[in-house]
Protein backbone atom coordinates (compact mmCIF):
# COMPACT_ATOMS: atom_id res chain seq x y z
CA UNK A 1 0.00 0.00 0.00
CA UNK A 2 1.06 3.72 -1.15
CA UNK A 3 1.72 4.91 2.41
CA UNK A 4 1.28 8.32 1.08
CA UNK A 5 -2.14 7.80 -0.04
CA UNK A 6 -3.30 5.93 2.72
CA UNK A 7 -5.82 7.02 5.07
CA UNK A 8 -3.61 7.65 8.41
CA UNK A 9 -5.87 7.58 11.72
CA UNK A 10 -6.27 5.70 14.63
CA UNK A 11 -9.61 4.71 13.86
CA UNK A 12 -10.38 0.96 12.69
CA UNK A 13 -13.20 1.41 10.25
CA UNK A 14 -13.58 3.63 7.44
CA UNK A 15 -17.48 4.12 5.53
CA UNK A 16 -18.26 4.32 2.16
CA UNK A 17 -21.63 5.67 0.76
CA UNK A 18 -22.69 2.99 -2.53
CA UNK A 19 -25.03 4.32 -5.12
CA UNK A 20 -26.32 1.92 -7.25
CA UNK A 21 -27.29 3.54 -10.53
CA UNK A 22 -27.55 1.05 -12.52
CA UNK A 23 -25.18 -1.20 -15.53
CA UNK A 24 -24.46 -4.93 -15.75
CA UNK A 25 -23.02 -5.47 -12.42
CA UNK A 26 -25.95 -4.94 -10.24
CA UNK A 27 -28.21 -6.91 -13.06
CA UNK A 28 -29.33 -10.31 -12.03
CA UNK A 29 -30.13 -13.36 -14.99
CA UNK A 30 -33.77 -14.63 -14.99
CA UNK A 31 -34.20 -18.22 -15.79
CA UNK A 32 -33.79 -17.35 -19.92
CA UNK A 33 -30.46 -16.19 -18.95
CA UNK A 34 -31.10 -12.59 -20.05
CA UNK A 35 -30.32 -9.34 -17.92
CA UNK A 36 -33.01 -8.22 -15.65
CA UNK A 37 -32.84 -5.35 -12.87
CA UNK A 38 -34.63 -7.07 -10.22
CA UNK A 39 -35.36 -3.95 -7.68
CA UNK A 40 -33.54 -3.98 -4.58
CA UNK A 41 -32.46 -6.99 -3.97
CA UNK A 42 -28.85 -6.06 -4.59
CA UNK A 43 -28.68 -5.35 -0.68
CA UNK A 44 -29.73 -8.32 0.21
CA UNK A 45 -28.02 -10.49 -2.19
CA UNK A 46 -24.83 -9.02 -1.40
CA UNK A 47 -25.21 -9.36 2.30
CA UNK A 48 -25.33 -13.56 1.24
CA UNK A 49 -21.90 -13.20 -0.21
CA UNK A 50 -18.81 -13.89 2.36
CA UNK A 51 -16.63 -11.81 0.39
CA UNK A 52 -19.30 -8.73 -0.14
CA UNK A 53 -19.85 -8.89 3.96
CA UNK A 54 -18.36 -10.43 6.94
CA UNK A 55 -21.36 -11.24 8.89
CA UNK A 56 -18.75 -12.16 12.02
CA UNK A 57 -18.17 -8.53 12.72
CA UNK A 58 -19.31 -6.16 15.41
CA UNK A 59 -19.77 -3.12 13.96
CA UNK A 60 -19.45 0.44 16.33
CA UNK A 61 -22.43 1.60 14.50
CA UNK A 62 -25.84 1.39 16.39
CA UNK A 63 -27.80 1.04 12.93
CA UNK A 64 -26.07 -1.87 12.15
CA UNK A 65 -28.82 -3.08 9.29
CA UNK A 66 -28.06 -0.57 7.44
CA UNK A 67 -24.25 -1.82 6.59
CA UNK A 68 -22.42 -4.19 4.96
CA UNK A 69 -18.50 -4.93 6.34
CA UNK A 70 -16.20 -6.09 4.17
CA UNK A 71 -14.29 -9.00 5.32
CA UNK A 72 -10.64 -7.81 7.15
CA UNK A 73 -7.64 -6.96 4.85
CA UNK A 74 -4.32 -6.65 6.98
CA UNK A 75 -3.49 -3.34 7.66
CA UNK A 76 -6.35 -1.99 6.32
CA UNK A 77 -9.36 -0.15 7.86
CA UNK A 78 -12.98 -2.25 7.68
CA UNK A 79 -15.07 -0.97 5.34
CA UNK A 80 -18.58 -0.31 6.32
CA UNK A 81 -20.57 0.31 3.36
CA UNK A 82 -23.98 1.00 3.05
CA UNK A 83 -26.07 1.58 -0.42
CA UNK A 84 -28.13 3.99 -2.33
CA UNK A 85 -30.65 2.03 -5.48
CA UNK A 86 -31.76 4.28 -7.71
CA UNK A 87 -35.59 3.70 -7.85
CA UNK A 88 -34.82 3.35 -11.73
CA UNK A 89 -31.62 1.54 -12.06
CA UNK A 90 -30.49 2.11 -16.35
CA UNK A 91 -28.60 1.26 -18.58
CA UNK A 92 -26.20 3.42 -18.99
CA UNK A 93 -26.72 4.18 -22.73
CA UNK A 94 -30.25 6.18 -21.39
CA UNK A 95 -27.95 8.49 -19.09
CA UNK A 96 -27.85 12.00 -19.46
CA UNK A 97 -26.60 15.39 -18.12
CA UNK A 98 -29.40 15.15 -15.46
CA UNK A 99 -28.17 11.39 -14.04
CA UNK A 100 -24.64 13.29 -13.39
CA UNK A 101 -26.51 15.86 -11.55
CA UNK A 102 -28.46 13.65 -9.49
CA UNK A 103 -25.78 11.62 -8.66
CA UNK A 104 -23.24 14.83 -7.82
CA UNK A 105 -26.03 15.86 -5.52
CA UNK A 106 -26.58 12.88 -3.99
CA UNK A 107 -22.43 12.70 -3.34
CA UNK A 108 -22.75 16.75 -2.26
CA UNK A 109 -25.50 16.06 0.55
CA UNK A 110 -24.00 12.75 2.18
CA UNK A 111 -20.30 14.08 1.77
CA UNK A 112 -19.24 14.85 5.25
CA UNK A 113 -20.88 11.38 6.16
CA UNK A 114 -18.88 9.02 4.70
CA UNK A 115 -14.72 8.39 3.82
CA UNK A 116 -15.35 8.08 0.50
CA UNK A 117 -17.87 6.86 -2.16
CA UNK A 118 -18.12 4.29 -4.46
CA UNK A 119 -20.86 5.21 -8.11
CA UNK A 120 -22.47 1.65 -9.57
CA UNK A 121 -22.46 2.41 -13.38
CA UNK A 122 -22.72 1.26 -16.60
CA UNK A 123 -20.16 1.33 -18.69
CA UNK A 124 -21.20 2.01 -21.85
CA UNK A 125 -21.37 5.74 -20.76
CA UNK A 126 -19.52 5.58 -17.15
CA UNK A 127 -16.22 7.61 -19.07
CA UNK A 128 -18.69 10.62 -19.23
CA UNK A 129 -20.40 10.55 -16.16
CA UNK A 130 -17.19 10.03 -14.38
CA UNK A 131 -15.76 13.44 -16.05
CA UNK A 132 -18.67 15.28 -15.46
CA UNK A 133 -18.84 14.60 -11.95
CA UNK A 134 -14.95 15.30 -11.49
CA UNK A 135 -15.96 18.89 -12.69
CA UNK A 136 -19.20 19.23 -10.33
CA UNK A 137 -17.46 17.76 -7.31
CA UNK A 138 -15.31 20.82 -6.96
CA UNK A 139 -12.66 20.93 -4.59
CA UNK A 140 -13.19 17.18 -3.76
CA UNK A 141 -11.34 16.21 -0.58
CA UNK A 142 -12.45 12.21 -0.99
CA UNK A 143 -11.86 9.26 -3.30
CA UNK A 144 -15.05 8.88 -5.25
CA UNK A 145 -14.72 5.60 -7.68
CA UNK A 146 -17.17 5.05 -10.08
CA UNK A 147 -17.16 1.53 -11.35
CA UNK A 148 -19.43 -1.30 -12.99
CA UNK A 149 -18.88 -4.45 -14.80
CA UNK A 150 -19.10 -6.08 -18.22
CA UNK A 151 -20.66 -8.78 -16.35
CA UNK A 152 -23.49 -9.57 -13.72
CA UNK A 153 -21.63 -9.56 -9.93
CA UNK A 154 -23.59 -12.75 -8.93
CA UNK A 155 -22.57 -14.56 -12.06
CA UNK A 156 -19.90 -17.53 -11.51
CA UNK A 157 -17.49 -15.54 -14.19
CA UNK A 158 -17.34 -12.04 -13.21
CA UNK A 159 -15.23 -9.20 -13.19
CA UNK A 160 -18.41 -7.22 -11.17
CA UNK A 161 -16.74 -8.58 -7.64
CA UNK A 162 -13.43 -7.41 -8.34
CA UNK A 163 -14.10 -4.42 -9.21
CA UNK A 164 -16.61 -3.91 -6.66
CA UNK A 165 -14.32 -4.80 -3.50
CA UNK A 166 -11.04 -3.12 -5.09
CA UNK A 167 -13.66 0.21 -5.49
CA UNK A 168 -15.14 -0.30 -1.91
CA UNK A 169 -10.99 -1.03 -0.46
CA UNK A 170 -9.74 2.27 -2.41
CA UNK A 171 -12.82 4.59 -1.58
CA UNK A 172 -12.33 3.39 2.33
CA UNK A 173 -8.64 3.20 2.66
CA UNK A 174 -7.01 5.95 0.66
CA UNK A 175 -7.11 9.52 0.04
CA UNK A 176 -7.39 10.59 -3.35
CA UNK A 177 -8.80 13.43 -3.96
CA UNK A 178 -10.53 12.65 -6.83
CA UNK A 179 -13.09 10.93 -9.19
CA UNK A 180 -11.84 7.58 -10.21
CA UNK A 181 -12.27 5.11 -12.60
CA UNK A 182 -11.58 1.70 -11.21
CA UNK A 183 -11.81 -1.22 -13.52
CA UNK A 184 -10.18 -4.76 -14.75
CA UNK A 185 -7.56 -4.00 -11.71
CA UNK A 186 -6.68 -0.26 -12.86
CA UNK A 187 -7.50 2.78 -11.15
CA UNK A 188 -7.76 5.86 -13.57
CA UNK A 189 -8.43 9.01 -13.23
CA UNK A 190 -11.97 9.39 -14.07
CA UNK A 191 -11.66 12.65 -16.96
CA UNK A 192 -8.56 10.75 -18.29
CA UNK A 193 -10.78 7.63 -19.09
CA UNK A 194 -12.25 6.14 -22.38
CA UNK A 195 -14.34 2.63 -22.91
CA UNK A 196 -12.26 1.03 -25.49
CA UNK A 197 -13.33 -2.45 -25.57
CA UNK A 198 -17.03 -3.84 -25.09
CA UNK A 199 -15.98 -7.43 -23.96
CA UNK A 200 -12.71 -6.98 -22.43
CA UNK A 201 -12.40 -7.14 -18.54
CA UNK A 202 -9.60 -4.26 -19.26
CA UNK A 203 -12.65 -2.27 -20.70
CA UNK A 204 -11.19 1.15 -20.06
CA UNK A 205 -7.84 3.07 -21.21
CA UNK A 206 -6.50 6.34 -19.79
CA UNK A 207 -4.57 7.00 -23.35
CA UNK A 208 -2.84 9.99 -22.40
CA UNK A 209 -2.13 9.62 -18.75
CA UNK A 210 -0.58 7.10 -17.00
CA UNK A 211 -2.75 5.27 -14.51
CA UNK A 212 -3.34 6.10 -10.93
CA UNK A 213 -2.36 2.82 -9.36
CA UNK A 214 -3.10 -1.14 -9.94
CA UNK A 215 -5.13 -3.27 -8.09
CA UNK A 216 -3.58 -6.53 -8.09
CA UNK A 217 -2.01 -8.90 -5.34
CA UNK A 218 -1.55 -5.45 -3.58
CA UNK A 219 -2.84 -2.14 -4.18
CA UNK A 220 -0.38 -0.17 -5.65
CA UNK A 221 -1.27 3.87 -5.97
CA UNK A 222 1.15 5.91 -7.69
CA UNK A 223 0.89 9.17 -5.27
CA UNK A 224 2.92 11.22 -7.64
CA UNK A 225 0.09 10.90 -10.63
CA UNK A 226 -2.82 11.97 -8.39
CA UNK A 227 -4.35 15.43 -8.82
CA UNK A 228 -4.07 17.81 -6.11
CA UNK A 229 -5.82 21.22 -7.22
CA UNK A 230 -4.00 24.38 -6.33
CA UNK A 231 -7.21 26.14 -5.31
CA UNK A 232 -7.38 25.28 -1.71
CA UNK A 233 -11.34 26.17 -1.05
CA UNK A 234 -13.51 23.68 0.81
CA UNK A 235 -15.58 21.42 -1.32
CA UNK A 236 -18.65 22.63 -3.10
CA UNK A 237 -21.37 21.45 -5.39
CA UNK A 238 -21.45 22.72 -8.64
CA UNK A 239 -24.57 21.58 -10.83
CA UNK A 240 -25.66 23.53 -13.64
CA UNK A 241 -24.80 22.35 -16.95
CA UNK A 242 -25.51 23.74 -20.49
CA UNK A 243 -27.07 21.25 -22.54
CA UNK A 244 -26.56 23.33 -25.69
CA UNK A 245 -23.04 21.74 -26.33
CA UNK A 246 -22.01 19.29 -28.90
CA UNK A 247 -19.36 16.92 -30.17
CA UNK A 248 -18.62 17.43 -34.06
CA UNK A 249 -16.64 14.42 -35.32
CA UNK A 250 -15.42 15.60 -38.88
CA UNK A 251 -14.60 13.02 -41.48
CA UNK A 252 -13.36 13.58 -45.11
CA UNK A 253 -16.15 15.01 -47.25
CA UNK A 254 -18.52 16.86 -44.38
CA UNK A 255 -20.52 19.31 -46.32
CA UNK A 256 -20.57 23.13 -44.83
CA UNK A 257 -23.85 22.39 -44.22
CA UNK A 258 -23.59 20.06 -42.11
CA UNK A 259 -21.03 21.84 -40.14
CA UNK A 260 -23.51 25.01 -40.31
CA UNK A 261 -26.40 23.20 -39.05
CA UNK A 262 -24.70 21.74 -36.26
CA UNK A 263 -23.79 25.14 -35.06
CA UNK A 264 -26.34 26.89 -35.38
CA UNK A 265 -28.89 28.48 -32.33
CA UNK A 266 -28.85 27.15 -29.92
CA UNK A 267 -25.89 25.96 -29.80
CA UNK A 268 -23.39 27.81 -27.07
CA UNK A 269 -20.46 25.01 -27.34
CA UNK A 270 -19.12 22.55 -29.73
CA UNK A 271 -15.71 19.94 -29.00
CA UNK A 272 -14.54 19.32 -32.33
CA UNK A 273 -12.91 16.26 -33.48
CA UNK A 274 -10.45 17.21 -36.48
CA UNK A 275 -7.93 14.92 -37.77
CA UNK A 276 -4.38 14.24 -36.69
CA UNK A 277 -3.10 17.48 -34.66
CA UNK A 278 -6.23 19.51 -35.34
CA UNK A 279 -6.68 19.11 -38.76
CA UNK A 280 -10.11 20.11 -40.93
CA UNK A 281 -10.24 20.37 -44.38
CA UNK A 282 -9.02 23.53 -44.95
CA UNK A 283 -9.51 24.14 -48.52
CA UNK A 284 -13.12 24.02 -48.32
CA UNK A 285 -13.54 27.66 -47.74
CA UNK A 286 -17.12 27.55 -47.20
CA UNK A 287 -17.04 25.21 -44.26
CA UNK A 288 -14.12 26.98 -42.69
CA UNK A 289 -16.46 30.12 -43.24
CA UNK A 290 -18.84 27.97 -40.81
CA UNK A 291 -16.65 27.65 -38.27
CA UNK A 292 -15.50 31.74 -37.75
CA UNK A 293 -18.87 32.49 -37.62
CA UNK A 294 -19.88 30.34 -35.05
CA UNK A 295 -16.92 31.65 -33.06
CA UNK A 296 -17.75 35.25 -34.02
CA UNK A 297 -21.42 34.66 -32.64
CA UNK A 298 -19.59 33.65 -29.19
CA UNK A 299 -20.39 29.76 -29.50
CA UNK A 300 -17.27 28.43 -27.58
CA UNK A 301 -15.42 25.78 -30.06
CA UNK A 302 -12.81 23.41 -28.55
CA UNK A 303 -10.57 21.30 -31.09
CA UNK A 304 -9.62 17.55 -30.06
CA UNK A 305 -8.10 15.02 -32.26
CA UNK A 306 -9.51 12.17 -33.25
CA UNK A 307 -6.81 9.96 -32.42
CA UNK A 308 -7.35 8.48 -29.21
CA UNK A 309 -3.40 8.97 -28.35
CA UNK A 310 -1.70 12.22 -28.59
CA UNK A 311 -2.74 15.59 -28.87
CA UNK A 312 -3.66 18.60 -30.53
CA UNK A 313 -0.81 20.61 -31.48
CA UNK A 314 -1.98 24.60 -32.61
CA UNK A 315 1.44 25.31 -34.25
CA UNK A 316 1.18 22.07 -36.76
CA UNK A 317 -1.84 23.00 -37.51
CA UNK A 318 -2.32 23.51 -41.16
CA UNK A 319 -4.10 26.91 -41.78
CA UNK A 320 -5.13 29.20 -39.52
CA UNK A 321 -8.42 28.44 -38.27
CA UNK A 322 -7.63 27.83 -34.78
CA UNK A 323 -6.40 31.44 -34.79
CA UNK A 324 -9.92 32.52 -35.42
CA UNK A 325 -10.49 32.15 -31.44
CA UNK A 326 -10.89 28.18 -31.39
CA UNK A 327 -9.38 26.29 -28.04
CA UNK A 328 -6.77 23.46 -28.27
CA UNK A 329 -8.50 21.12 -25.97
CA UNK A 330 -4.99 19.07 -26.16
CA UNK A 331 -4.86 16.25 -24.99
CA UNK A 332 -8.31 15.55 -23.69
CA UNK A 333 -10.46 12.66 -23.67
CA UNK A 334 -13.84 13.22 -25.80
CA UNK A 335 -15.39 12.63 -22.63
CA UNK A 336 -13.72 15.23 -20.71
CA UNK A 337 -13.95 18.13 -23.69
CA UNK A 338 -17.73 17.94 -23.60
CA UNK A 339 -18.30 17.55 -20.23
CA UNK A 340 -15.81 20.74 -19.04
CA UNK A 341 -17.50 22.90 -21.97
CA UNK A 342 -20.94 21.97 -20.32
CA UNK A 343 -19.60 23.00 -17.00
CA UNK A 344 -17.88 25.31 -18.09
CA UNK A 345 -20.43 26.93 -19.60
CA UNK A 346 -23.20 26.27 -17.07
CA UNK A 347 -20.83 28.86 -14.41
CA UNK A 348 -23.36 32.00 -14.71
CA UNK A 349 -20.74 33.58 -12.68
CA UNK A 350 -17.79 33.73 -15.11
CA UNK A 351 -17.68 35.83 -18.09
CA UNK A 352 -17.34 34.99 -21.56
CA UNK A 353 -13.48 35.87 -21.37
CA UNK A 354 -13.23 33.97 -18.11
CA UNK A 355 -14.89 30.68 -19.44
CA UNK A 356 -12.75 31.00 -22.11
CA UNK A 357 -9.45 31.20 -19.95
CA UNK A 358 -10.88 28.05 -18.07
CA UNK A 359 -11.22 26.14 -21.12
CA UNK A 360 -7.39 26.71 -21.63
CA UNK A 361 -6.18 25.43 -18.63
CA UNK A 362 -6.76 22.06 -17.21
CA UNK A 363 -9.19 21.86 -14.06
CA UNK A 364 -8.97 18.31 -12.53
CA UNK A 365 -5.85 16.93 -14.27
CA UNK A 366 -8.14 16.39 -17.66
CA UNK A 367 -5.65 17.70 -20.05
CA UNK A 368 -1.63 17.89 -20.56
CA UNK A 369 -0.97 21.98 -21.12
CA UNK A 370 1.57 24.51 -20.45
CA UNK A 371 -0.80 27.12 -19.09
CA UNK A 372 -1.34 26.44 -15.56
CA UNK A 373 -4.43 27.26 -13.47
CA UNK A 374 -3.33 30.38 -11.69
CA UNK A 375 -3.08 29.84 -7.58
CA UNK A 376 -5.18 32.84 -6.37
CA UNK A 377 -3.40 35.08 -4.00
CA UNK A 378 -6.00 34.65 -1.41
CA UNK A 379 -5.83 31.16 -1.38
CA UNK A 380 -2.15 31.13 -1.33
CA UNK A 381 -2.20 33.67 2.03
CA UNK A 382 -5.17 30.88 3.48
CA UNK A 383 -3.47 27.78 2.44
CA UNK A 384 -0.19 28.56 4.08
CA UNK A 385 -2.26 29.83 7.60
CA UNK A 386 -3.30 26.36 7.63
CA UNK A 387 -0.38 24.63 6.98
CA UNK A 388 1.61 26.65 9.87
CA UNK A 389 -1.97 25.56 11.97
CA UNK A 390 -2.32 29.40 12.63
CA UNK A 391 -5.81 30.33 13.92
CA UNK A 392 -5.12 33.13 16.27
CA UNK A 393 -5.85 36.78 14.42
CA UNK A 394 -2.87 37.85 15.79
CA UNK A 395 -0.47 35.00 14.08
CA UNK A 396 -2.74 35.76 11.11
CA UNK A 397 -2.34 39.40 11.25
CA UNK A 398 1.58 38.55 11.74
CA UNK A 399 1.73 36.29 8.25
CA UNK A 400 -0.37 38.88 6.53
CA UNK A 401 2.38 41.53 7.33
CA UNK A 402 5.05 39.66 5.49
CA UNK A 403 3.31 38.28 2.33
CA UNK A 404 1.32 41.00 1.62
CA UNK A 405 3.94 43.66 0.20
CA UNK A 406 5.14 40.73 -1.90
CA UNK A 407 1.97 40.12 -3.24
CA UNK A 408 1.27 43.63 -3.56
CA UNK A 409 4.26 44.20 -5.28
CA UNK A 410 3.84 41.15 -7.36
CA UNK A 411 0.18 42.75 -8.54
CA UNK A 412 1.77 46.01 -9.43
CA UNK A 413 4.50 44.41 -11.50
CA UNK A 414 1.73 42.31 -13.68
CA UNK A 415 -0.44 45.94 -13.60
CA UNK A 416 -3.26 43.40 -12.62
CA UNK A 417 -5.83 45.58 -10.72
CA UNK A 418 -8.36 42.78 -9.88
CA UNK A 419 -5.52 41.26 -7.81
CA UNK A 420 -4.83 44.74 -6.28
CA UNK A 421 -8.25 44.90 -5.34
CA UNK A 422 -8.75 41.83 -3.73
CA UNK A 423 -5.98 42.25 -1.41
CA UNK A 424 -6.66 45.43 -0.44
CA UNK A 425 -10.31 43.58 0.27
CA UNK A 426 -8.71 41.09 2.26
CA UNK A 427 -7.00 43.14 4.09
CA UNK A 428 -3.61 44.43 2.98
CA UNK A 429 -2.83 48.37 2.98
CA UNK A 430 -1.97 49.37 -0.09
CA UNK A 431 -0.47 52.48 1.31
CA UNK A 432 2.10 50.74 3.04
CA UNK A 433 5.36 52.05 2.68
CA UNK A 434 8.25 49.07 2.92
CA UNK A 435 11.54 49.66 5.23
CA UNK A 436 13.24 52.37 2.74
CA UNK A 437 9.99 54.37 3.01
CA UNK A 438 8.47 53.47 -0.49
CA UNK A 439 4.52 52.48 -0.86
CA UNK A 440 3.59 50.40 -4.30
CA UNK A 441 2.66 53.47 -5.53
CA UNK A 442 6.17 54.57 -6.31
CA UNK A 443 6.64 51.00 -7.13
CA UNK A 444 4.03 51.32 -9.88
CA UNK A 445 5.36 54.81 -11.36
CA UNK A 446 8.61 53.51 -11.45
CA UNK A 447 7.47 50.36 -13.48
CA UNK A 448 5.09 52.70 -15.95
CA UNK A 449 1.55 50.17 -14.82
CA UNK A 450 -0.88 52.42 -15.42
CA UNK A 451 -3.42 50.91 -14.62
CA UNK A 452 -2.14 50.44 -11.15
CA UNK A 453 -1.22 53.81 -10.77
CA UNK A 454 -5.34 54.38 -11.17
CA UNK A 455 -5.77 51.86 -8.91
CA UNK A 456 -3.99 52.91 -6.20
CA UNK A 457 -4.47 56.83 -6.66
CA UNK A 458 -8.12 55.93 -6.33
CA UNK A 459 -7.66 53.73 -3.30
CA UNK A 460 -6.21 56.94 -1.42
CA UNK A 461 -2.39 55.75 -1.73
CA UNK A 462 -0.55 59.13 -0.64
CA UNK A 463 0.73 61.13 -3.72
CA UNK A 464 3.39 63.19 -2.03
CA UNK A 465 5.03 60.61 0.18
CA UNK A 466 8.71 60.63 0.03
CA UNK A 467 10.86 58.07 0.36
CA UNK A 468 14.44 57.75 2.26
CA UNK A 469 15.77 58.76 -1.01
CA UNK A 470 13.84 62.02 -1.06
CA UNK A 471 12.12 60.61 -3.97
CA UNK A 472 8.27 60.86 -4.52
CA UNK A 473 6.12 58.84 -7.03
CA UNK A 474 6.43 61.82 -9.29
CA UNK A 475 10.36 61.68 -9.11
CA UNK A 476 9.59 58.06 -10.41
CA UNK A 477 7.36 59.11 -12.88
CA UNK A 478 10.05 61.69 -14.43
CA UNK A 479 12.41 59.33 -14.65
CA UNK A 480 10.76 56.97 -16.39
CA UNK A 481 9.55 59.56 -19.09
CA UNK A 482 6.03 58.19 -18.20
CA UNK A 483 4.26 61.37 -19.52
CA UNK A 484 0.66 59.87 -19.24
CA UNK A 485 1.53 59.03 -15.47
CA UNK A 486 3.18 61.95 -14.49
CA UNK A 487 -0.52 63.85 -15.40
CA UNK A 488 -2.36 61.49 -13.36
CA UNK A 489 -0.28 62.97 -10.65
CA UNK A 490 -0.43 66.45 -10.92
CA UNK A 491 -4.13 65.52 -11.56
CA UNK A 492 -4.53 64.28 -7.76
CA UNK A 493 -2.13 67.04 -6.59
CA UNK A 494 0.89 66.13 -6.68
CA UNK A 495 4.00 68.45 -6.31
CA UNK A 496 7.46 68.68 -7.38
CA UNK A 497 9.15 69.09 -4.11
CA UNK A 498 12.23 70.30 -5.76
CA UNK A 499 14.58 73.89 -4.54
CA UNK A 500 15.08 76.27 -7.44
CA UNK A 501 18.62 75.88 -6.85
CA UNK A 502 18.57 72.17 -6.95
CA UNK A 503 16.38 71.63 -10.06
CA UNK A 504 18.61 74.42 -12.16
CA UNK A 505 21.49 71.88 -11.26
CA UNK A 506 19.52 68.57 -12.48
CA UNK A 507 18.68 70.57 -15.74
CA UNK A 508 21.71 71.69 -16.64
CA UNK A 509 23.09 68.25 -16.14
CA UNK A 510 20.23 67.19 -18.73
CA UNK A 511 21.23 70.00 -21.10
CA UNK A 512 24.96 68.55 -20.91
CA UNK A 513 23.67 64.83 -22.12
CA UNK A 514 21.27 66.01 -24.29
CA UNK A 515 18.06 64.89 -22.50
CA UNK A 516 15.55 66.70 -23.76
CA UNK A 517 12.97 63.75 -23.42
CA UNK A 518 13.47 63.93 -19.35
CA UNK A 519 13.68 68.25 -19.55
CA UNK A 520 10.32 67.42 -21.17
CA UNK A 521 9.23 65.25 -18.60
CA UNK A 522 10.22 67.88 -15.73
CA UNK A 523 8.75 70.64 -17.52
CA UNK A 524 5.01 68.44 -17.88
CA UNK A 525 5.50 67.84 -13.65
CA UNK A 526 5.64 71.86 -13.23
CA UNK A 527 9.25 72.36 -13.68
CA UNK A 528 10.10 76.10 -14.35
CA UNK A 529 12.77 75.22 -16.97
CA UNK A 530 14.02 78.94 -17.20
CA UNK A 531 14.87 78.52 -13.14
CA UNK A 532 18.66 79.90 -12.44
CA UNK A 533 21.50 78.31 -10.39
CA UNK A 534 23.22 79.93 -7.73
CA UNK A 535 25.21 82.02 -10.69
CA UNK A 536 22.59 83.54 -12.18
CA UNK A 537 22.44 80.67 -15.06
CA UNK A 538 19.94 79.00 -16.55
CA UNK A 539 19.82 75.29 -18.78
CA UNK A 540 19.44 77.44 -21.66
CA UNK A 541 22.75 79.39 -21.07
CA UNK A 542 24.31 76.14 -20.10
CA UNK A 543 22.95 74.73 -23.30
CA UNK A 544 24.61 77.39 -25.47
CA UNK A 545 27.69 77.24 -24.15
CA UNK A 546 28.02 74.05 -24.71
CA UNK A 547 26.70 74.53 -28.19
CA UNK A 548 23.79 72.26 -27.87
CA UNK A 549 21.36 73.31 -30.35
CA UNK A 550 18.74 71.01 -30.20
CA UNK A 551 18.58 71.60 -26.86
CA UNK A 552 18.72 75.43 -27.28
CA UNK A 553 15.91 74.96 -30.04
CA UNK A 554 13.46 73.07 -27.47
CA UNK A 555 14.20 75.49 -24.40
CA UNK A 556 13.74 78.32 -26.30
CA UNK A 557 9.79 78.93 -26.27
CA UNK A 558 9.53 78.14 -22.67
CA UNK A 559 11.61 80.88 -21.64
CA UNK A 560 9.61 83.62 -19.83
CA UNK A 561 12.28 85.53 -18.09
CA UNK A 562 13.69 88.46 -19.72
CA UNK A 563 16.51 88.93 -17.66
CA UNK A 564 17.92 85.80 -19.33
CA UNK A 565 16.71 86.11 -22.54
CA UNK A 566 19.03 89.29 -22.20
CA UNK A 567 21.86 87.62 -20.89
CA UNK A 568 21.93 85.38 -23.66
CA UNK A 569 21.78 88.72 -25.77
N1 LIG B 1 -25.02 -1.60 -21.49
C1 LIG B 1 -24.40 -1.70 -20.20
C2 LIG B 1 -24.41 -0.30 -19.60
O1 LIG B 1 -23.62 0.49 -19.96
C3 LIG B 1 -23.02 -2.25 -20.34
C4 LIG B 1 -22.39 -2.66 -19.06
O2 LIG B 1 -22.67 -2.18 -18.00
N2 LIG B 1 -21.45 -3.57 -19.11
O3 LIG B 1 -25.24 0.00 -18.78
Amino acid sequence: MASATCLCSSKKESRVHVIYTGGSIGMMRNDAGALVAIKNELFNRLREYPCCHDKTYKQSSENEDQWLVLPTVEGELRVLYDLDEYTSVTDSSCMNAKDWQRIANDVGDAYHRYDGFVILHGTDTMAYTASALAFLLENLGKPVVVTGAQLPIFDMRTDGRDNFIGSLMLAGNYNIPEVLIVFGGRVLRGCRSTKVNPDSFHAFESPNHPFLGTIGANIDINGRKIFRSCNLGTFSLHTELEPNVGLLRIYPGITAAAVRAFLSEPMKGVVIQSFGVGNLPSNDDELMDEICKAVKRGVLIVNISQCPKGSVSPINVAGTWMETGVISGCDMTQEAALTKLAYVLGKREWDFCNKKNMLEVSLRGEMTTNKAAKINDIDFIEGVARTLHLSMSSERHQMCSIFFPALVEAAVRDDDVVKLKNLRQYGANLSDTNTEGRTALHLACFLGKQDSVKCLLAEGSPVDLTDRFNRTPLHEAIDSDNHEIIQLLLKKGAVLPEEPVELAEKLRSLTEHDRIERLESYRLAGANLDVVDGTGRSALHHACQLGKTDVVKYLLPFYENPSIKDSLG
